[in-house]
């Protein structure tokens, strides 16, 4: 080791006298931190951002998972154009699309030689069609990548959780692997077993999901019939779900996992949020989240579609953390993305852009305190910033507290930071600080954890004139690709509008500067409309559209909506059946954030009845479940009585809040309208066979 120290020193001083150029070199590139990804991870990784479509029977008979006993006769889609879906992807920048070609329902969209529960039973095209061919095609002429999801749950088939289903679904992976072009993600979801029409035997199976499948054998053949497929979920994976369906990746986000604890039913999913630092196998993140609150579908959700602002937190929290953005817009009925989708998406796609737009680290004087190989361009400190991927800086061996400083030409004002490592050889930042120099004095605009493949901080505006990156802990020496940094113009935030149980509504902007102008008579906000400046009450029904304006920077929030219904002073709570009186009041105080919690078995059904004390044209009812603490159980089936006297009581609804374990939001169940002033909601299954079943909030829609 001494001697090629040596060496190494002669060789340089040589150099350094000969003036000769220091890019051929002989210093050893760092060695790799393991686990390491796969060429094929690499490229996925690069990826990004891709669309995720939800279509099926669901889409027909709105619901988010359809138990199985659909008729094939459903599914009829008006105007189906995969090319549109691809056009749309292709012009906001996304990269793939995955297409549900097998939801839980188990209806095909290809023809499957091994179901009649396919496309070819249903009107579409005469039973001639076949939708993942077409989206293979539309695909293949925007350049996107093709990718599909097959569930490997299926409500439909006799042989769920016998043997059989097993070589059924081989069967389709094989068809949807090797029937139509390369496949660059397989998409098998957690959810898994439960009830189901299962060949009309109607019942519920459950699997063990870690043994039914026999993984190993499973991946050993997808990997025979589609060697450059990433399979994503289930098993040995080779990319991760995020642990939420939210789009949102933890800040500490490492693309590690301990999977083969994962693998024993060891790892809480919630844990997949910030992967694992001792993890020993390569398992990066991919966030999904759609851009409704459901996946599928559904006409009441035209006006739920996220705001700007959310979407683009998500992107922050997704892409800017380390993980791949997998991004839902469900195909309406007529199997093309709505308007409103797709005016969202462009809107978000804009502010990124707009944001990301002029990277003003290009070209400026950068010095390190440490290079590796001292003189040496092959891993300089200009490596951060040729916009080439594939070059890096890195350090001396042992070496791992090291700065990196940028000096601007004059001072520059900034708000985002971006940071990339060069993740072919391992992930390795574990805690850095942003420092900008402000009146000559050091000022720590961040202090973060991981970087990963990109890292993306939003930060306060601040003018330097000298910016300082300050790697403080690693796995082993920095190896970082890219960094770059920008001036987003100012996003104002939407006003958040909130009233109280007594009626009292108060409206408040992110910044105090920030001027609110709103209405309450339906009308569109302008800026001559009443400025807000104190709360006021509204006890009664009514709609509250506002916005935010920041003058300075001549910049304004989107317009926000927020309807009230009547408040529920009035109503009562008069019985409840399977859990205590305690706290039921937390069932119609407005707040969110408290709860009712049922007795601890839950297989003891409850009901709660309430009187709204007064007769309403009812339209539906609506239930929140607890979404913050994960040990209490949400219903999953439910039935909905109505009475005008409390003696007569009809049923008016029965069904099943699907998914609401991944995705716990306010569920709405919409009614043919009836005139009542009692109701009663029986909750006739939860979603675990033991524990309390919390219920944060129940409200009716009038
Ligand atoms: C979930 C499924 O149950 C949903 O229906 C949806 O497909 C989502 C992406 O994954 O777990």
């Amino acid at each position: 080791m001494r001697y090629y120290t040596l060496l190494t020193s002669v060789f340089l001083a040589i150099q350094l006298c000969s003036g000769q150029s220091s890019t051929q070199s002989s210093v050893d590139p760092p060695a790799p931190v393991y686990p390491i990804p796969t060429q094929k991870q690499l490229d996925w990784q690069e990826l990004e951002f891709y669309g995720f479509i939800h279509f099926t029977v669901n889409t027909f008979t709105d619901k988010e998972w359809g138990f199985g006993d659909e008729s094939p006769e459903v599914f009829h889609p008006t105007e189906l154009d995969a090319r549109q879906w691809a056009r749309v992807a292709k012009e906001v920048g996304m990269t793939g699309l995955i297409l549900t070609a097998k939801h839980h329902d188990g209806f095909c969209l290809w023809p499957s030689e091994y179901t009649e529960h396919s496309v070819k039973n249903s009107p579409w095209k005469d039973g001639k069609g076949d939708v993942v061919q077409e989206f293979y095609e539309a695909c293949k002429e925007y350049g996107l990548k093709f990718g599909v999801y097959l569930s490997p749950w299926d409500r439909n088939h006799p042989e769920y959780g016998r043997e059989g289903y097993i070589t059924y679904f081989r069967n389709q992976l094989k068809e949807l692997l090797t029937n139509y072009g390369e496949v660059f993600e397989m998409w098998f979801d957690g959810a898994n077993g439960g009830s189901g029409y299962y060949g009309g035997a109607n019942e519920t199976r459950r699997i063990n999901t870690l043994e039914y499948y026999d993984w190993e054998e499973t991946y050993k053949l997808i990997y025979e019939w589609s060697p450059n497929t990433l399979v994503w979920g289930v098993g040995p994976a080779e990319a991760r779900w995020i642990g939420n369906e939210r789009g949102i990746a933890n800040k500490t986000n490492w693309s590690m996992l301990r999977q083969k604890d994962n693998l024993a039913g060891k790892v809480h999913y919630r844990e997949f949020m910030s992967g694992h630092i001792d993890g020993e196998a390569w398992v990066p993140g991919e966030a999904d989240v759609s851009i409704r609150p459901g996946w599928f579908y559904h006409k009441s959700e035209d006006d739920k579609v996220r705001s700007l602002e959310e979407m683009v937190d998500i992107y922050y929290k997704s892409i800017g953390r380390n993980a791949t953005l997998l991004l839902n817009i469900p195909p309406d009925q007529r199997g093309l993305f709505h308007d409103n989708d797709i005016e969202r998406l462009n809107e978000m796609v804009h502010v990124i852009k707009e944001d990301l737009k002029t990277n003003l680290l290009a070209g400026v004087t950068v010095k390190a305190s440490n290079t590796r190989g001292k003189l040496y361009d092959q891993y300089g400190v200009r490596n951060l910033i040729d916009g080439d991927q594939d070059t890096y800086w890195t350090t001396d061996d042992g070496v791992i507290q090291s700065e990196i400083t940028f000096e601007f030409e004059v001072p520059t004002t900034i708000n985002r930071v971006l940071l990339q490592e060069y993740i072919a050889l391992g992930q390795r930042i574990k805690e850095f600080d942003v420092l900008a120099k402000v009146d000559n004095q050091w000022l720590t605009i961040a202090s973060e954890t991981t970087i990963g493949y990109k890292r993306i901080l939003r930060t306060e505006n601040v003018t330097t004139q000298t910016l300082k990156i300050v790697i403080k802990d690693a796995r082993g020496i920095p190896v970082l690709s890219n960094i770059e940094a920008f001036h987003a113009p100012r996003f104002v935030r939407n006003p958040q509008i909130e009233r109280d149980g007594d009626g009292v509504v108060s409206i408040q902007a992110e910044k105090p500067t920030d001027i609110i102008y709103f209405t309450i008579d339906g009308s569109e906000p302008t800026f001559d409309s009443p400025k807000y400046t104190e709360s006021f009450s509204m006890p009664g029904r009514g709609i509250i559209k506002a916005l935010a304006h920041d003058e300075i920077n001549d910049q304004s929030s989107v317009v926000i909506h927020e309807g009230f219904g009547s408040l529920k002073t009035d109503w009562k709570i008069i019985d409840i059946q399977g859990g205590s009186e305690n706290n039921s009041q937390n069932i119609i105080d407005g707040d969110f954030s408290t709860r009712w919690t049922s007795d601890s078995d839950p297989e003891t059904e409850f009901s709660i009845t309430i009187d709204l004390n007064r007769i309403v044209t009812l339209k539906g009812f609506t239930y929140m479940p607890r979404s913050e603490k994960h040990d209490l159980k949400h219903i999953s089936n439910f039935a909905l009585y109505v009475s005008q006297d409390n003696a007569n009581w009809e049923k008016v609804s029965e069904g099943e809040f699907s998914n609401i374990v991944n995705n716990p939001i306010l569920q709405s169940v919409e009614i043919k309208p009836i005139d009542a002033q009692y109701i009663r909601l029986d909750s006739l299954k939860s979603t675990d066979d033991h524990g309390q079943i919390a219920i944060a909030e129940l409200g009716i829609i009038e």
